[in-house]
């Protein structure tokens, strides 16, 4: 059985997702970022940097934990042999998608969302610089995807990581170019409505709705 640790952001669905696609048991434990269970000693022996999502795979009689969500959809892909090439080419092209996630989506829209959103101080330079990124970087996935379905050809950990923030991204930014990005739009549609992925995200929110019943 795996535990996952995990809230209903982003980067907290990817592996809810993964291990639904996995078709792998699991047991869901929400950690309420909001109040700082991220930051609670018995979470940071988990995940050090305090962050969701993480794991702890008790399969087999082990205690094997996984922290960052880029190397727990590897982990995942490793044990089950599911959704990344073993070798080739094709898995090389599928690392380089799913680390452009780590190294550009994930951040630049990460950061986008707080300086717009969450700072109580408004910076405009701030505001700008991830704004121009975020929709940069979703433009780069927008070519990517003209002329392919999934972003390293078949669906894979690659499409699982970028979903969620790519998501988001491109409802916050809809009225400031994200709109036009119409292969990424076509793209969140099918990685969208997969049956796993909808019960992994159905399952999220009624976990996070148990957890918080104030904030639904
Ligand atoms: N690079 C990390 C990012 C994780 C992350 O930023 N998690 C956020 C939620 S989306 C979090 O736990 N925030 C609480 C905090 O920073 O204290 C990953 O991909 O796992």
């Amino acid at each position: 059985m795996i535990d996952l640790y995990t809230w209903q952001t982003p980067n907290g669905e990817k592996p809810v997702i993964m291990l639904e696609e996995c078709g792998l048991p699991y047991e869901l434990h929400m950690i309420d970022i909001s109040s700082g269970a991220q930051k609670a000693p018995d979470f940071l022996a988990i995940n050090p940097n305090g962050k969701i999502p993480a794991i702890v795979d008790r399969d087999g009689g082990g205690e094997q934990r996984v922290f960052e969500s880029g190397a727990i959809l590897l982990y995942l892909a490793e044990k089950t042999g599911l959704f990344l090439p073993a070798s080739g080419p094709a898995r090389v092209e599928a690392l380089g998608w799913t680390f452009f996630q780590v190294g550009n989506t994930g951040p630049m829209l990460g950061q986008w969302h707080h300086f717009a959103m969450f700072a109580d101080e408004k910076i405009p330079y701030a505001i700008k610089r991830y704004r121009d990124e975020s929709l940069r970087v979703l433009g780069v996935l927008d070519d990517r995807l003209k002329d392919r379905d999934y972003l390293a050809g078949e669906y894979s950990i690659a499409d699982i990581i970028n979903f969620g923030w790519v998501r988001s991204g491109v409802s916050g930014l809809k009225d400031e170019g994200a709109r036009d990005l119409t292969a990424l739009m076509g793209w969140i549609e099918r990685v969208g409505s997969r049956p796993a992925v909808k019960t992994a995200l159905k399952k999220l929110d009624q976990a996070q709705r148990d957890a918080k019943p104030d904030a639904a």
